[in-house]
Formats: structure tokens, sequence, C-alpha cells
């Protein structure tokens, strides 16, 4: 174990003297000012501690934590983060859970370099909060979801409200039913839509006599236009579009659920958006065939999007529908074949049989303890769902961490944390492997954290070795429950060791990621609440940290003095360093997102490494569920485990790529 704040650390020889003077010092002022002993002997252990933290030895074995200086205007409630193939940050905050800016449109995102400290916000055309994210084939990054409508708890409800199916049963004519449409009940109680109703003609089958008509439907959260008990209604009920034309109101009406005041959750948008990484702006591309938040992105070898997962539009968690990310087109398709329930927020990868899914049970937020939550294997040729045994607390995956872990050749995964479902004060420290090439493939126990960790953030770093950091012991770091460890997971020798501990605690809606430079961003944190006796509400945390690791320690790194922007599978490439006698490995690390401990598209594929004139050379895998087609970031590791600063280059092809 490292020297922490909670475990004094001892003092070095080379530092007693400085120490010496330091309490002759504090007793003076002691003296002189008569202040309290205890505050200047935290002063002194505070001094202490910094002196340790930041020596070389601490350093070369722990890494270093470096709080960010981001101006003030500039600072964001980062629920979303990606790395950019310009090795840019983008943090997304949309509304950043703050209702106010959700009804003022105060949609933000912030755009910061790491390279140079720059930082630029940008606005952001829907309220990403709580989407699902991940990175395309030519960089762009694809954003789908997000909140429709903020939750309303217990009490807060003063009008009755409750799911609305609008139908159309005319085959020839498209309806369009603006936002504030009244729907009447039998009993004359009237509903006001929510939202705009889109709907489409019905579906016309057969003909003549055997002619069949499917009336189209959509979906719509419907209010009381008047407050109070005698708006609910707790059965379904038919009702009528108020202002329709008799022969209209005929083929266009709805079919309401329970109209109730019970507490009402978030709710999906159907929309989905691109930022372009070159030119730096948000473009609105088709929406998703169903609403959703908190729903998983998947890259896929094929370069499209699974999407899967969230609550829609009437904020109920959906039933297992899916449907895929066509980037060539822009446009979602539903996959009907494919339904499987699951909680919010997924974690599903692609693993190396394309269209063969593990589901690690991991997930985020919401849907009932008993559904959706074994892990397991999806197929997505058959829809068939396999659930693999041997997880242990399987009851505590909600705001667990799951990653590949070392190369993802080699189809190793592990599952980090997690806590009971819903605002349960359970978690746990569990780490358990998944090794994909078994063939009964089985949980396997590993080590365990000293502390229950909800939403740790997990990063694979170009040595091989896993990060794990923050997360909180209660849900939302109630109670200053937030965990400040950081520990590194070896794959090879399954030896868990200690980091340094970072300064900001990160909770909910918190996020890490790899650098090119080698470090690691983490941002976001979204407490319950500001103190241990859970009195002060929480306060969204701000800053951003980043960690050194201790391969950024260890003297002179290897250098990439040029790379090639592309590299297709099964290529052999040339990487042209000065280094070569010493390179020992080569990694391309996908540049990913991260969100709600969800991170599907993060792998670190190893390159076959050997001579070539003034550098080395580097084979690419041939297989494409090992490297789905985006930018990734290419490192050269030395025999002492020292990364290069990264070259970002494209596998596959891109649309940049291409001629135009
Ligand atoms: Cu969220």
């Amino acid at each position: 174990m490292p020297p922490s704040p909670q475990e004094p650390a001892p003092v070095r020889p080379s530092n007693s003297r400085r120490v010496r003077q330091v309490v002759l010092v504090v007793v003076a002022a002691v003296v002189l000012l008569g202040v309290n002993v205890p505050p200047a002997w935290s002063y002194l252990s505070e001094w202490r501690h910094e002196q340790l933290i930041n020596s070389p030895d601490y350093v070369r074995q722990y890494g270093h934590w470096d709080v960010v200086d981001v101006p003030e205007e500039s600072r964001v409630n980062a629920i979303h983060a990606a790395l950019l193939s310009s090795g840019k940050v983008l943090l997304i905050a949309g509304s950043g859970n703050k209702e106010d800016m959700f009804a003022t449109r105060a949609l933000k995102s912030l755009l910061y370099d790491p390279a140079t400290g720059a930082t630029r916000m940008i606005p952001v055309p829907d309220d990403m909060f709580c989407g699902g994210q991940t990175t395309l084939p030519d960089g762009r990054l694809l954003v789908a979801g997000g909140t429709q409508r903020y939750e309303k708890l217990d009490g807060a409800v003063t009008n009755a409200a409750g799911a609305m199916t609008v139908k159309n049963e005319d085959p020839n004519v498209p309806r369009v039913l603006p936002a504030g449409t009244v729907f009447v009940g039998p009993t004359g109680l009237r509903y006001r839509a929510t939202q705009e109703v889109r709907l489409d003609p019905a579906q016309k089958t057969g003909q003549g006599r055997r002619t069949t008509v499917t009336a189209s439907e959509e979906q719509v959260f419907v209010e009381a236009v008047d407050p109070g008990p005698a708006a609910v209604v707790p059965n379904p009920e038919k009702y009528q579009v108020e202002g329709l034309p008799p022969d209209v109101a005929r083929n266009v009406y709805g079919q309401g659920q329970a109209m109730t005041l019970r507490k009402q959750d978030y709710q999906g948008t159907d929309q989905a958006y691109t930022f372009d990484p070159v030119s730096e702006s948000w473009s609105r591309v088709s929406d998703m065939e169903f609403h959703r938040w908190y729903a998983t992105l998947t890259p896929m070898s094929d370069g499209r999007v699974l999407t899967t997962a969230g609550l829609d539009g009437v904020g109920e968690v959906l039933a297992g529908q899916t449907e895929v990310f066509d980037p060539t087109t822009n446009a979602f398709t539903e996959r009907q074949d494919l339904q499987h329930y699951f909680p919010t927020y997924p974690a599903i990868f692609e693993t190396a049989r394309a269209g063969r899914m593990v589901y690690t049970g991991a997930n985020a937020g919401y849907g009932p303890a008993d559904q959706g939550r074994e892990p397991g294997f999806w197929d997505l040729d058959t829809g068939a769902f396999t659930a693999i045994p041997g997880l242990r607390d399987p009851d505590l995956l909600e705001t667990a961490g799951s990653a590949f872990i070392g190369p993802v050749n080699d189809q190793e995964m592990a599952v980090v944390g997690g806590g009971g479902v819903g605002e349960s004060p359970r978690s746990t420290g569990r780490i358990d492997y998944l090794d994909l090439t078994d063939p009964a493939p089985h949980f396997t126990p590993g080590p365990v954290l000293p502390e229950g960790v909800r939403y740790p953030n997990l990063v694979d770093l170009p040595d091989d070795t896993l990060l794990i950091s923050g997360g909180s012991r209660d849900y939302r770091g109630k109670g200053g429950t937030n965990n400040h460890i950081a520990r590194l997971l070896h794959p090879d020798t399954g030896a868990l060791t200690p980091a340094a501990d970072p300064a900001v605690g990160r909770d909910y809606h918190t996020e890490a990621l790899l650098l090119p430079d080698g470090r690691v961003l983490t941002a976001g944190s979204d407490p319950l609440f500001d103190d241990e006796q859970n009195l002060v509400p929480g306060t969204f945390e701000q800053r951003i940290e980043i960690y050194s690791p201790p391969y950024l320690f260890r003297g002179a790194r290897p250098t990439i003095t040029a790379a090639p922007p592309t590299l297709a599978r099964d290529q052999t490439a040339t990487v042209p360093t000065p280094d070569a006698g010493h390179v020992r490995a080569a990694r391309l690390i996908k540049a990913s997102t991260a969100t709600h401990v969800t991170t599907t598209d993060m792998r670190s594929v190893a390159l076959d490494v050997g001579p070539a004139a003034g550098g080395v050379s580097v084979h690419v895998p041939e297989n494409p569920a090992l490297t789905p087609p985006g930018p990734y970031m290419l490192f050269l590791v030395d025999d002492r485990g020292v990364p290069s600063e990264a070259r970002m280059v494209t596998v596959g092809p891109g649309r940049r790529a291409l001629p135009d």
C-alpha cells in the first residue's frame, strides 16, 4: 500500500531537517498567533504528504495526479467524454443534470486540448445529457438519445399523467398532432400531449375483401389539463382527439394507459447527432427508431453501431428493442429479430467473433432487479442469449465497470466493483475475470479492491495495465464515501498494485480516458450530497484531474518520428523510430468514449513487431472483430514498459480516406 492521507506517510531522512525547520516555524506561529495546535499539526502533515507524493521515488512507483486549471467560463458538468481523432477531448454536459439549464436550453460541451490546455465551449443542439455515444469509422462522434424531459419525483407531480398510444387507421394520410393536442376520455377528462406526434399512414396488406389495415402508432406522454386527483384514471381507456372533424376522428385516436400522480421518470429523445472533429461542429442525423435515455452504443467490426436499451419517450425501460446505425447512410434501422431486455446502459462489447457480443452484466441505473441482469453472450446472427456463470456478487452489478484487460487479442475481460440495484448502500470491490477463449466461458475470481466501489473508471494503458480509479462506496457518494483510491491491475500476473491517490473524488456521472500522451484524464462526479450527514444538496464536480502513470517517470521515452495516417487490417507498415533497439511492443488503443461506467469501445490491440530499416515494422491483425474501424492511438512501448507518445491513425477505410 502506498502512503495516503488516511495512512500517514513515513518521512524520509532527507526531509527530516526541513521538517524540523517547519516544526519550529509552526511552533513559533502557534506561540505568536495563539492558533490552535491541531490545525497547525494538520498543516504539517499536509505539507509532509505533499513532499512525499511529489518525490521522485514515489512518482516512479505510483504515478502522479494533477488538477487541471480550467478557466471558470470553460467549466462544464462533464457527463460524457470522448477522445477525438484530433487528439482533443470533448466533454459533453448537455443540461448537465441541471433542470434550469434544460429549461433555458443552456446546453454545453467543452472541447479540451490536452496538448496545449486550450479550451473552447461549443453549444449542443439538443440535450444529450445521458445519451449513448461512440466513435464512428470516419472519426465522427455519434451521440444518440438523451433527455427529452426531466424526472418528476413523488410529491412533485400535480397533474395526473401517463402514456398514450396514438393510432392512425387511415392507410392514405399521415398525421401530425402538435404538442399540446388534447385527448378527451370517456368521462370528459382532458389530457394534453407533451410532445408532437407524427403518425405514418396505416399499413395495408392483401387485396379486395382480404385487405387488412394495421394502424400506425406512436407513443406520447400526456398530462391532465386540470391538476388534482380528479384526473386520475386507474385503467386503460380509449381517448378522442379534440377538434378533429368526425371523419378523421374515426381513424385517429388515443389508447391511454393509467393516468396517475406517481413519480415520473426521465424520458429519452429519439434524436441523434454527430460531432465532426475536423470542423468541430455538431450535425443532426436521422432519428432513432426509438426514444432512448441511458442507451448503449457498441461499435461493431463492420463499422455499424449496435444500439440497445434505455428509457423510452414516456420514461419506461425499453422492452428489448434493438436498432443498428449505419454510418454510410447516417440512419438507424430496427432489428426486430434482436429482442433482449437489458437494464439501462448495459455493458455490451463485440468479441473476437464478429456478431458475437458479450454483456458483462455491468449496467447503470434503471430496471427491475430480476430482469436482464445476468451476464451472457448475445449472438446477433441468431438472437440467442447464453448466460455466463460464475460471477461473484451477481446482485452487485449496477454501476459496475467492465473492460477488456491487456491486449484485446487475448480476449480477457474484467468486471470491477458495482453496487445494489437503485439507491442501495451496498457495493463490492470484486474483480472477476472472464476468458472469452475458454470453450466454456465462466467468470473466475480475481483480486478484491480494498473498498467497495461503485462507478469505477477503467482505462487500458499502453503498458497493458488497467487503471482503476475513483468511485464511491455508497450510492452517488452518499455519506462522504468517495473512494479517492486508484489501483493498477496487471493482467499478466493478476496482481493489483497501488497507484497514487486522486485528489478529486469521482462518483456518479464520471468518466476517464487515455490521452495520446499516455496520461489519463478524469472528469465529472455528481454527488447526491456535499456533506457526510446528507443534508446539503450536492455540487457537480467540474475539476479535471489528470493521472501520469509511473511509466512517465522512468526517463526518456521512445519516440515515433512519423506514422502512416491509416493502417489496414493484415497490413505490415514501418513505424520510423530512433529507438528501434529498445522497442518491444506496439499497441493500437481505440479513441474511446466514456460515460456512466459504460465504455464499450475501449480496446488495446497488440501488433506484431519486427525489424525494419529506420524503425520497426508493425503488423495489424487480420480479424476485423479485434480491430473495428476508426481512429486509434499508435504507441510503441520499450523494454521498460515505457510508451512513446501516440500518433493518431485510422484503421480501416474511413470517410476521409476515400476519394471524394
Ligand atoms: Cu445519467
